[in-house]
């Protein structure tokens, strides 16, 4: 029997102890080892000013995601709009693979689109225009090249400005636009799209064209309620750590 895919995303793991982050110790040590591959779609970390700081704050992760590749499963990491910046460093140090977003997989012989789910909330302009600008080369380069404390605090008045933001916003605005969605599902001849990034966990059917499509929507962490999927045989479910 084929070995299963596990997917999870939005972690948001803090610099420190946490809870998540013995969560995510223990599922990367145990359930993990069974699967053929493993997909990390996204604001695993809370944030990430660059490979040097991220590596250094998060050894511990680190290592366990390097036991696992090097036991035989293929570990995949996409960037979220939190953890952006997991560079080359981060791969080598890791053994995780950094993939496009989006990108198309083959998931037990079903091709999937993966995302953050970032790029599909088209309706917050605003948002939009950040991502078009932190996503940039040239502003990466630079902001990699300020010293560090700089570069923390920087991050720091970024999240209180999300928050900031978020509190004023509406939550249809916030979510993925159902015709960026419909617009992926017609681009990439997909039946199922799995993405992350809303913190609206949910099992959505669909028709797109009239054709019946799954979207799955990744839960986000919290202390009492770690979940990932594992896809197998065709068929998703949910199950917490
Ligand atoms: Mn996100």
């Amino acid at each position: 029997m084929s070995r299963p895919v596990l997917l999870a995303s939005d972690l948001h793991l803090p610099n420190g102890p946490s809870p998540l982050r013995d969560g995510l110790i223990r599922f990367l040590r145990g359930p993990a080892h069974q699967a053929a591959a493993l997909y990390l779609l996204g604001d695993i970390f809370e944030y990430w000013v660059g490979d040097d700081d991220g590596l250094a704050t998060h050894a511990d992760v680190i290592a366990a995601l390097h036991r696992l590749s090097k036991s035989g499963v293929a570990v995949y990491a996409m960037h979220g709009n939190r953890d952006f910046l997991l560079g080359r460093d981060f791969e080598r140090a890791s053994g995780v693979r950094l993939l496009r977003d989006p990108s198309v997989v083959d998931i037990d012989g079903v091709p999937t689109l993966l995302s953050h789910g970032d790029l599909w909330c088209t309706d917050d302009r605003a948002y939009q225009r950040w991502r078009r600008f932190s996503r940039n080369r040239l502003a990466q380069w630079l902001f990699l090249r300020l010293p560090l404390q700089r570069r923390l605090r920087i991050a720091g008045g970024l999240r209180g400005h999300s928050a900031d933001a978020k509190q004023r916003k509406t939550v249809e605005i916030m979510d993925v636009s159902p015709d960026a969605v419909a617009a992926a599902f017609r681009e990439y001849g997909v039946p199922r799209i799995i993405h992350g990034h809303t913190h609206r966990p949910a099992d959505h059917v669909l028709s797109v064209d009239g054709r019946d499509v799954e979207r799955h929507v990744l839960a986000d962490w919290h202390p009492d309620s770690m979940e990932y999927l594992i896809c197998h045989a065709g068929a998703c479910r949910r199950v917490l750590i």
